[in-house]
This record gives C-alpha cells, sequence and structure tokens, in this order.
C-alpha cells in the first residue's frame, strides 16, 4: 500500500507530556481519507487521548478489520503495534493476541459494516468473554468503503443518498454491548471532542471490554438530508447524559462541586472519572436502566451519548480464565513446555 509519511521537522515550542512526547509522536501518517470524514477527527481524538495520558506508544497494539475505519489505525500511534486483519475478524485476533500478552493495551478500531454486518458475531463474543480492550466503532450507517450501501446500523427509514429508504430494523451496537456484558459502554459523536477525548481516556484505563460507539459522518456517501447519520442531524439530536472529566492517577485532585450532581468513578489504575449529570436521574451504574433509557429515548428520535454504563469493579478474561501474568513471549521454554508430569496434572484436573 502506498502512503504518505508526515514531514519529521516539530515545532520547539509543542507541548510534551510526562513522557518528553509530543503530540506528533502518536501521530501516524498522512490520512488518504476523504477531506471532512468524521473517521479523521476520531484518529485525532485518540491522538489526543494517548498523548495526555503519556502512554509509552510501543506498550499499545491496534488492530482494526477492513474498511475506511479500519483504515485508520496507519493514522495514528505509527511507533505503536498495528495489525490490520480481516473484514470483521478483528475481535479474535485482538483476542489472541491479549491471551498471549497481556501487557500491552489493545485498541480495536472497526467500523459498523465490519462489527454489526459481517462481524457482529465476533464483536458479540469478545465483549461477553471480558476482553480488556478499548473497542471503537466509526459508525457511520453505510459501507462508506465500498461505496455507501446500507450497513446494519442505518435507521429503519433513512435516506439514501439517491433517495431510497432504508426497510431494515436498525441494531444498536450499545444496546447489544450492554446486552452481552460490556463494563464500560458509551456513545459519542466525531464532532464533539470535548466528549469524545475523555471518554476514549477513561475507556483506556479501564479494565475490562469498554465500548464506545462513536457516531462519525460519511460525507461521501451518507452526510445529505434524510440521513439519521450526518452532521446536522446528530448536532440537531444529541441527547447527553453526562459531562465528563477524565483525572489520571497522581494529580492533585482539587474538586468543588454540588453534591448529587457529580459522580466519581475510580478506574483500576487510580485515575478518576469524574462526571457530571445532564439527565437528572441517569445513574451510570445501572445496566438494566442503561437499556431502558436508550429504549425510551431511541423512540424520541434522540441519540443518547456520553457514558451510559460503567462496571464498578470489573474483571477480564485472564481473571476469569486465571492464566499467567507473563507474557508469552517473555517464558523460556521450561516455562512453555513444562514436560509431561505438568500435563498429566492438568488432564487429571479436567476429568
Ligand atoms: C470478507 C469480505 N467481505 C466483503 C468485503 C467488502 N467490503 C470491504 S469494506 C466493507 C464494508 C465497510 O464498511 P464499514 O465497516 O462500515 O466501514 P466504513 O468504510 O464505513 O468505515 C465491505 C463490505 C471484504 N473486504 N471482505
Ligand atoms: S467514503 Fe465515507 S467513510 Fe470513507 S473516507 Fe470517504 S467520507 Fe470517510
Ligand atoms: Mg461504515
Amino acid at each position: 500500500m502506498t502512503y504518505l509519511p508526515k514531514p519529521r521537522l516539530h515545532h520547539p515550542e509543542l507541548p510534551t507530556n510526562a513522557l518528553g512526547f509530543t503530540h506528533r509522536d502518536y501521530e501516524g501518517v498522512i490520512s488518504t481519507l476523504c477531506a471532512g470524514c468524521g473517521h479523521d477527527s476520531i484518529s485525532a481524538a485518540i491522538v489526543h487521548a494517548c498523548f495526555e495520558l503519556s502512554l509509552q506508544p510501543h506498550r499499545i497494539a491496534k488492530l482494526s478489520g477492513i474498511g475506511c475505519s479500519s483504515k485508520t489505525p496507519a493514522y495514528f500511534l505509527g511507533n505503536s503495534h498495528g495489525f490490520n486483519s480481516v473484514h470483521g475478524r478483528m475481535p479474535s485476533v485482538l483476542t489472541g493476541a491479549y491471551l498471549a500478552n497481556r501487557d500491552l493495551i489493545y485498541l480495536g478500531v472497526s467500523g459498523d459494516g465490519d462489527s454489526a454486518s459481517i462481524g457482529i458475531g465476533q464483536f458479540v463474543h469478545a465483549l461477553r468473554r471480558g476482553v480488556n480492550m478499548v473497542y471503537i466503532v466509526e459508525n457511520n450507517g453505510v459501507y462508506g468503503l465500498t461505496k455507501g450501501q446500507f450497513s446494519a446500523t442505518a435507521d429503519k427509514g433513512a435516506k439514501s443518498k439517491r433517495g431510497v429508504a432504508n426497510l431494515d430494523e436498525p441494531i444498536d451496537l450499545v444496546g447489544l454491548a450492554l446486552h452481552v456484558g460490556a463494563t464500560f459502554v458509551a456513545r459519542s459523536f466525531s464532532g464533539d471532542k470535548a466528549q469524545l477525548v475523555p471518554l476514549i481516556k477513561a475507556a483506556l484505563t479501564h479494565k475490562g471490554p469498554a465500548f464506545i460507539d462513536c457516531i462519525s459522518p460519511c460525507i461521501a456517501f451518507n452526510n445529505h438530508e434524510g440521513s439519521t447519520k450526518s452532521f446536522d442531524y446528530v448536532r440537531a439530536h444529541n441527547e447527553a447524559v453526562n459531562v465528563l472529566d477524565f483525572i489520571p492517577p497522581r494529580e492533585e485532585i482539587t474538586v468543588d462541586y454540588a453534591p448529587g450532581r457529580v459522580e466519581v468513578v475510580t478506574s483500576h489504575d487510580g485515575s478518576l472519572l469524574r462526571l457530571r449529570k445532564l439527565a437528572g436521574e441517569y445513574d451510570v451504574s445501572d445496566r438494566e436502566a442503561a437499556m431502558e433509557y436508550l429504549a425510551v429515548h431511541h423512540a424520541r428520535g434522540e441519540i443518547t451519548t456520553g457514558l451510559l454504563y460503567v462496571a464498578l469493579d470489573p474483571s477480564d478474561l485472564h481473571d476469569f480464565l486465571d492464566t499467567a501474568t507473563k507474557p508469552l513471549n517473555a517464558m523460556d521454554e521450561t516455562e512453555l513446555c513444562p514436560g509431561a508430569a505438568a500435563l498429566d496434572r492438568i488432564n487429571a484436573a479436567l476429568r
């Protein structure tokens, strides 16, 4: 594949993070997506989040499927591990990598076609198994790369660019993620950086499957009147449940807020997620209530965004399987191949 690297010139006054890296150290090659595509804004938000969290780029693994959305990992985190897999198969490749090496931070990037159509089986099973990852769907309601066919997230009655209405019921990936047991579930909009960046930061520090459905308008095939995934439609129908601040560990915490208006959620690494409620009755720790809230507001034609659910005491696949803490690539031959007696013990335990 051809690509254009970015010039390495750095402005001497670019701000640096705790590791001495600038924003540029978290970028990738120049994007080849259509100018104005929502996906590029999500890439920028990922760069911003990783810079602000001072993550070591070599500790991140980014994986994707096929689609314009799945091309985007080339455009961010150029110094991280990357694997561009097969259409709809990112979750199983990511699961395998995570089982082999739990020390990396896993970021799965996918599209609505990649995850809600061909890859829906993979999507639900990776979330229900508790794979510790951030899973972002860049949701434009169409197969952008193959020229704009409706995907399974397109709303019933939404119009294609040629004016044809979609006849099928939509799949709401957020509802599905809540149903199958994702422990961090959020929805955002590529045009809302103030909401998206803290959500990505919180998801990156969450232990367990963190899912973000990010509405990301396709300006080439799904940004016209009659679309429910256009910039204008999402701006007009956005119903945010909370406003977020992300506070990393070790930073002095000085917060001042009216009781009952703010919720503070502590992540497993000690970072804090401070949520200011916009919807008075909204409780981020109540999964069933989140599902009901989504259904009620969907029926009103609203797009619910924000952090919709977070499990306060999450666990993950390695906890369930009680696997070794050491990555496989750090084990020596005797640990990898402990011999016949160890195998006999394992077999006996399974009888
Ligand atoms: C197995 C397989 N089936 C079909 C395709 C053709 N194909 C490529 S991308 C794509 C859909 C992409 O849509 P989405 O995941 O929503 O990404 P977007 O381009 O909209 O970001 C399809 C059907 C393929 N590459 N591989
Ligand atoms: S076709 Fe749509 S999704 Fe693909 S790059 Fe262009 S605007 Fe983005
Ligand atoms: Mg799409």
